[in-house]
This record gives structure tokens, sequence and C-alpha cells, in this order.
């Protein structure tokens, strides 16, 4: 594979490599960087990640706190990395290639050698690689891809950073569905027989009983808005995207439910719209002429100026006009 002996040629080439992921990081982004935070080391490469500003991801915050009572996460903030940023370091962004949510815009301005590593579509804002290509937006995650990157260097992760990769490729898919290829199976098969903790990867994945509860509640006010496709409208609170992702991803679970949206405001003046469905209904689609994109079974739009009730309609109308064909081949 070029692309990955490319890339162990441009770690040796650097003397400092800086592994970043996204704002609010998870486990696929921040598990891909502990892994090959430990390559990197294998490799005699002086490495840091650059340290999270929030972490508020309840599963990642158990599987770090594991981490670093076998290991050194390197953890340096953006302040200090700036300081050691010189021509011989090499940023390696995990898990975005976007300037709006990557950890730290002022490292990427700075930066000189930039690959990004990412399973996104390329949409606006881009980070752009500087010294050569590493996305794929037909993986299922990063950790997917960090994981072959390993396989065929044959490096021997640790049991946590295997588990991490494990959890990470399950949180993206949506527990082995979304974007879940031959290759996505096998690699989480890999990653087993290297040595992943399947009980490990459960006690990360667990979720607070308070945070769970609190979307069942909200989950109660959902109803169909026409053919099996049914939303949840929150109030008026700020929510997170992420939070949003979480209440579609719940109500696409129930029997009944063929796709599924969670419409909650984002910002003061924007409202945004999590879809969620098993890959037939093409919700991608249907978030493009709502203005936003992503993946025939995950997708997401913001809406600027628009009241809650005119965004409901506009995705009632789409839902009734049945513009949703199922064979759209996937854009990126
Ligand atoms: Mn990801």
């Amino acid at each position: 594979m070029e692309i990955f002996d490319k890339l162990t040629d441009q770690i040796k080439n650097n003397d400092l490599i800086i592994l970043m992921t996204h704002a609010r990081p998870d486990l696929d982004g921040m598990g891909s960087a502990c892994a090959l935070k430990e390559f990197t080391e294998f490799l005699g490469k002086k490495v840091v990640i650059v340290k999270p500003k929030v972490n508020n991801n309840y599963s990642l915050i158990r599987a770090l706190d594991v981490y670093s009572k076998s290991f050194d996460l390197n953890f340096v903030p953006e302040k200090d990395v700036l300081k050691l940023l010189d021509d011989k370091s090499l940023v390696i962004v995990l898990d975005t290639n976007s300037m709006k949510i990557v950890e730290s815009p002022k490292i990427i301005e700075k930066a000189k050698n930039i690959i990004v590593i990412d399973h996104h579509c390329k949409m606006d804002n881009l980070i752009g690689s500087s010294v050569m290509e590493f996305e794929d937006a037909t993986k299922s995650s990063v950790a997917e891809m960090i994981a072959e990157y390993l396989k065929y260097n044959n490096f021997k992760l640790s049991k946590v950073a295997l588990t991490m990769l494990l959890a990470g490729i399950e949180t993206d898919t949506n527990t082995f569905n979304l974007k879940t290829t031959r290759k996505t199976l096998e690699t989480a098969g890999y990653l087993v027989g290297e040595g992943a903790d399947l009980i490990l990867k459960q006690k990360f994945l667990k979720e607070s009983k308070a945070e769970k509860l609190r979307r069942y509640e909200m989950l109660k006010d959902s109803y169909e808005i026409g053919n099996n496709m049914h939303v949840c409208v929150l109030d008026d609170e700020i929510y997170s995207p992420v939070f949003l992702s979480l209440i579609a991803n719940d109500l696409l679970s129930f029997d009944g439910v063929n796709a599924a949206f969670a419409i909650g405001r984002i910002s003061p003046s924007v409202l945004g719209i999590s879809a969620r469905s098993m890959g037939d209904i093409n919700v991608g689609e249907m978030m493009r002429k709502l203005g936003g994109g992503g993946h025939s079974a995950s997708a997401a739009t913001q809406i600027e100026g628009k009241s809650k009730t005119e965004v409901i309609e506009d995705l009632t109308k789409l839902v009734r006009n049945g513009d949703y064909e199922s064979n759209i081949t996937e854009r990126c």
C-alpha cells in the first residue's frame, strides 16, 4: 500500500509529530490518536497530542482514564504546541477535514506540514493536507483507517488502544450498521484477534443513566410525519449537534420507525436537524435539499432564519412528496 508507506515516510522525515482531532473529541478521533501515538513512539519520534479544550464525551473520558493509568497520553495544551511547532514538525489531523471544528485552527495556520486522515465528506472550510492526501469517505471511521495502517505495519498495539479503536468503529457505525463493509468487520475482527477487550469496550460505551432517561423523556413527544418517518422536536434550549444525533439514533431504534429526525436549536438563530435511516431511505438526499448533507443513512443540516414550525413544514413536505429515493449513488 503506497499510501501507508508514504505516511510512514512522512512520520520518519519529521522531528515532532503533533496529533490532533476535532474539538469535543470522541472515541473515533482520540482512540485513533492514541493508537497512532504508540506507533509513532515505536518509530522513535517525539509525539504529542493536542490537549482538548473541552472533553465532555462520556465514553472517551472513561477510556482516557483507563489509558492514562498505563500510558502517558502526551497531552500538550495548544499554547505550548504552538511554541514547539517548527518546519520539522508534522501535524496529523484525525477525524475532521474542517477548520471549523478542528481542535486548534491556530496550529493549522502555523503548520507547514499537514496530513488530514479523515472519513468525512469534504464540505467547506477544508484544512487541506500539504504533504499527502489520506482521506477516504467510503471508510466507516478513522479508527478503521488507522487500524488498517497499523495492521499493514504489523504493529502490536496496547490492549487499551486496540479496545479504543474497536469502540471508535462501533460508535461511528452505530454498532456496525452505518457505512459498514466487509472490510470494516474484518478490521474489527483483526482488533479482537490482536487483543481488544470486549468487556472493557462495553465499559467504555456505557451511558449515563440520567442522560439516557433525559433523552427518552424528550422522545415521548416524538411523532410520525408520514411514511413511517418520525420526528422529535426539542424545546428552545440550545443543544449540541451530537445530542441531536443521539436523539435521532434512539428514535430510529424503535420498531416501525424507518427514518428519524431530531430538530433542535443549536444556537440562538440556528436550528439543526439530525437525520437517520437504516439505509433504504436516503436521508442524505433529504438533508441536501434542506441545505445540508451527509450519508444516505446519516445526515444533518443547519438552518438559519427559519422558525421551528417552518422547518417542520419543509421536512414534512419532503416526506410527503417522497423525495427520498433509495438508490441514489452516494455523493460526496
Ligand atoms: Mn469519526
